[in-house]
């Protein structure tokens, strides 16, 4: 088995990140077939339970209220809304449901209330539950896992470096200040980031560096290529290329070889083959779903006939044990 190693310096992770992409695709995808069932990918569906109208500025995002997007801003929505969207995609075969909203930070009030009912409403469908509402204190973090809560979604998205070139209304700290209270509430950690922000690949290497060198590795780590949606300070950013997706997956899996790595947004930009190279690197998860949170995704369908083509099968909930277990694992 490969060691967890969470001492990385830059220097290496630049020299795995540089090598020579077949080299650097070989090794991940070694690693992968040590460490996993490489065939298994996990399916999260996304539902956005409050849409738009954010306070923060974070420049790629169609949700913070001062930019103008096209979107429709949405309160949050109702309980029996949430669990009706959590059965469907549980009927297409999701195991895991993130629920998103445009909040800064969690507050402590009656739309709170409501998300604890969604999480325990949707944990009684034998799903894993996850949230991302953006900052939480410990208490917060206790309540959603006493509601059985599964796992946290909190972004670093970019380096520390480039954060404030990113997003002014918040720091890097912030961010991983609510990472700290996810873990000491003995949630599991997903925290990832996009690239095609217009960063530097030192800054990319510098947030992977973050990631894999906290003292436990996030469960999951999902990597975005960022949508560009009009309106937003980003809307002009050209795409990123699918050998830059690769790299950046490949070198995840190497240095944090149990994380369940997620191939995230902009999978509508790349073809069967791109999305095959990227599982090929060590993705193994996925969004499915027509939406991710406000922009588009492929169908179901879609991604079921890929699955077919590729020989690839969902992972079931729980596959390692619930988070009220002492150890729970990826
Ligand atoms: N408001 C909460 C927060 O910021 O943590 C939760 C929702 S926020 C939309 C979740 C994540 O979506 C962000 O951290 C960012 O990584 C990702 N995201 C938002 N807009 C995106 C875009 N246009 N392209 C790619 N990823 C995006
Ligand atoms: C993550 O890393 N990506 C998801 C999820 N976590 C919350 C969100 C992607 C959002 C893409 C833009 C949108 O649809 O609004
Ligand atoms: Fe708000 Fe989250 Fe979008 Fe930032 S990423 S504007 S915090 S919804």
């Amino acid at each position: 088995m490969t060691e967890i190693r969470t001492n990385w310096t830059k220097e290496e992770i630049a020299v795995i990140y540089h090598s020579p992409l077949l080299d650097l695709v070989y090794r991940a995808a070694t690693i992968h077939r040590e460490n996993k069932d490489y065939s298994e990918v996990q399916i999260s569906s996304l539902l956005s339970i409050k849409t738009g109208g954010c306070p923060e500025d974070c420049s790629y995002c169609p949700q913070a209220a001062r930019y103008h997007t096209d979107l429709e801003v949405q309160a949050l929505m109702s309980v029996e809304q949430v669990t009706d969207a959590a059965k469907n995609a549980k009927n297409a075969g999701a195991s895991r449901l993130c629920m998103g909203a445009a909040w800064r930070e969690v507050r402590d009030n009656r739309d709170f209330d409501k998300v604890i009912e969604m999480v325990s409403s949707v944990n009684a469908l034998d799903m894993e539950v996850c949230c991302t509402l953006g900052m939480l204190t410990e208490s917060q973090a206790q309540r959603l896992a006493d509601a059985g809560l599964y796992a946290y979604n909190h972004n670093l998205d970019t380096s520390e470096e480039d954060y404030k070139r990113i997003i002014t209304t918040r720091t890097y700290d912030d961010r991983l200040n609510t990472i700290d209270n996810v873990r000491k509430a003995k949630l599991t950690v997903c925290s990832g980031g996009i690239i095609g922000l217009g960063e530097s690949v030192e800054d990319r290497i510098s947030m992977l560096k973050t990631l894999s060198t906290m003292s436990k590795h996030p469960e999951s780590v999902p990597v975005n290529a960022l949508v560009p949606v009009k309106g937003t300070p980003l809307a002009d950013q050209p795409r990123v290329s699918v050998w830059e997706m690769v790299r950046m997956i490949a070198t995840a899996r190497i240095i944090m070889p149990k994380t369940v790595v997620r191939l995230s947004a902009g999978r509508t930009e790349m073809s069967m083959t791109d999305q095959a190279f990227c599982f090929m690197a060590g993705a193994n998860s996925i969004f499915a779903g027509d939406k991710l949170l406000t922009t588009p995704n492929p169908s179901f369908n879609e991604d079921m006939q890929m699955f077919e083509l590729l020989g690839l099968k969902p992972r079931e909930a729980f596959k390692n044990g619930r988070p009220s277990k002492e150890s729970v694992a990826v």
